[in-house]
């Protein structure tokens, strides 16, 4: 079977120790191959049946900067190898981040299965510590829930443990370890699941393209590598898949495509996750799809901790579409957070000489933030700029949750490559009034018309330095 080692490598995975020729008895009593992925780009969809051959067709799914871990087929069961280890992760081009992952990458591979299959997952553990692994949201044996010292021992570093269980409902899980879970879980460790329905599911629809990824968050402070595991809230790396904008990879479609988006939030807080130009529904949670009755338009679906959340559209307005998180702080890259407003002070002499003492000081802008995004300061080594990503009409100024929907009447069935920006047709763009500029109403009174202010200073004193900043948010 050399096209399974074919069809591993147009994967963009390395692997294959295994020679998969013959797929002797001896072979299959041996450990699955160790399939890995080194690089951080979104991979293409398996082919239904392109792996071995075997198990029921589904339409697959992409995850955003991510992969699907291939399978081999053993007596009817889907195999699949996860090793739990320290890894480096490309958070975006210019910072690397030191985690703990499974198959080379954070988060680990994509398991993709259909209702009904029986599954098998051995979990290598090469990390210094125990782990285990959680299959959130599974029916399944209480004994493979995964929970250390509950469910299980706890998988000592250097050992194999097995996990196997019938995939009884279809929908959209994830997995991550129940050891040392604030350690684990704040260094990357996680991974999404999905089960796809054997046959036509009243509630799930078929769509043409169906993407997938984790919320994650990390305190990695500039000019470092590795998070703090301790941090609790003041997180100040918000990712895709541990990837930050401009790092995250748009979501390609083509017009008029039905889409569905799987986002699981295993971070600290809540994401109001928001999309530009279309209306979805909510067609599913991590507890199953949704009633059909249970479902209403909304541009923007709050994600709480622990829970996922499936949405759907017909993407059919072409362009390119913001797609983020709607906390303000969530887009935006790993930034001091002890540092005053500086919105009417011109610092930009006094920075220069501060940054040749203190390397990694950063200061915000004295006309707003928006000059961070073609940020001027000298960065630490390993520094994502705040508010950075090249748009076709300047600097974006977001970073973090941040990516592009783009839908194109032109692009391909089954083709998730990058058009390129979107080509306005003409008189369709916010443009600049060049006309005369109109007196703007103010009140002349002291205070409301109805009621006057008594005792009010003439003039507002303008306030050049807001209050210190906020913390514990
Ligand atoms: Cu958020």
């Amino acid at each position: 079977m050399t096209s399974r080692r074919a069809f591993i490598q147009s994967l963009g995975l390395t692997g294959g120790a295994v020679a998969a020729a013959s797929v002797s008895p001896v072979a299959m009593a041996a450990l699955p191959e160790l399939i890995m992925k080194e690089d951080p780009n979104t991979a293409p969809p398996h082919l239904p049946r392109g792996v071995t051959g075997a198990g029921r067709p589904y339409n697959p799914v992409v995850t955003l900067n991510g992969w699907t871990l291939p399978w081999r087929m053993n007596k009817g069961v889907k195999e699949f190898h996860l090793v739990a280890e320290p890894v480096v992760r490309e958070i975006a081009p210019g910072m690397n981040a030191h985690l703990w992952g499974y198959n080379g990458q954070s988060p680990g591979p994509t398991i993709e299965v259909v209702e009904g299959d029986r599954v098998r997952i051995f979990v290598t553990n090469r990390l210094p510590e125990h782990t285990t692994i959680h299959w959130h949201g599974q029916r399944l044996p209480s004994g493979m829930d995964g929970v250390g010292g509950l469910n299980q021992p706890q998988i000592p570093p250097g050992k194999t443990f097995v996990y196997e269980f019938v995939a009884r409902r279809p929908g959209t899980f994830m997995y991550h370890p129940h050891a040392d879970e604030m350690t684990q879980m704040a260094m990357g460790m996680m991974g999404f699941w999905v089960t796809h329905p054997k046959d036509k599911h009243p509630l799930i629809d078929e769509v043409d393209r169906d993407f997938c990824f984790l919320l994650n968050a990390y305190d990695i402070d500039p000019g470092s590598y590795t998070p703090k595991v301790n941090t609790m809230l003041d997180f100040n790396l918000w990712t895709f898949n541990s990837r930050a904008f401009p790092g995250i990879d748009s979501l390609n479609v083509r017009q008029n495509d039905r889409v569905r988006i799987r986002v699981g939030n295993l971070t600290m807080t809540n994401h109001p996750i928001h999309l530009h130009g279309h209306e979805f529904t909510v067609t599913g949670t991590d507890g199953g799809p949704t009633p059909k009755g249970s479902r209403w338009p909304e541009v923007t679906a709050d994600i709480a901790v622990g829970q996922m959340r499936q949405v759907e559209f017909i993407a059919n307005e072409a362009g390119d579409w913001a797609f983020h998180c709607h906390k303000s702080h969530h887009t935006m890259n790993a930034m001091g957070h002890d540092v005053p407003t500086m919105i009417g002070v011109d610092h930009r002499e006094a920075a220069k000489q501060i940054t040749d003492l203190i390397p990694d000081y950063m200061v915000m802008g004295e006309r707003g933030m928006a000059d961070m995004g073609e940020m001027e300061m000298p960065l630490p080594d390993n520094t994502l700029p705040m508010m950075t990503g090249q748009g076709p009409y300047g600097a974006v100024e977001m970073g973090g949750m941040f990516t592009v929907l783009k839908v194109r009447a032109e692009q391909k069935v089954g083709d998730y490559s990058d058009p390129g920006w979107y080509k306005q047709p003409p008189g369709t763009r916010a443009y600049e009034w060049t006309g005369p500029a109109a007196e703007p109403p103010r009140a002349k009174t002291q205070g409301g018309q109805s009621m006057p202010a008594t005792g009010k200073p003439a003039a507002t004193e303008v306030q050049v330095r807001k209050p210190g900043p906020h913390s514990g948010h």
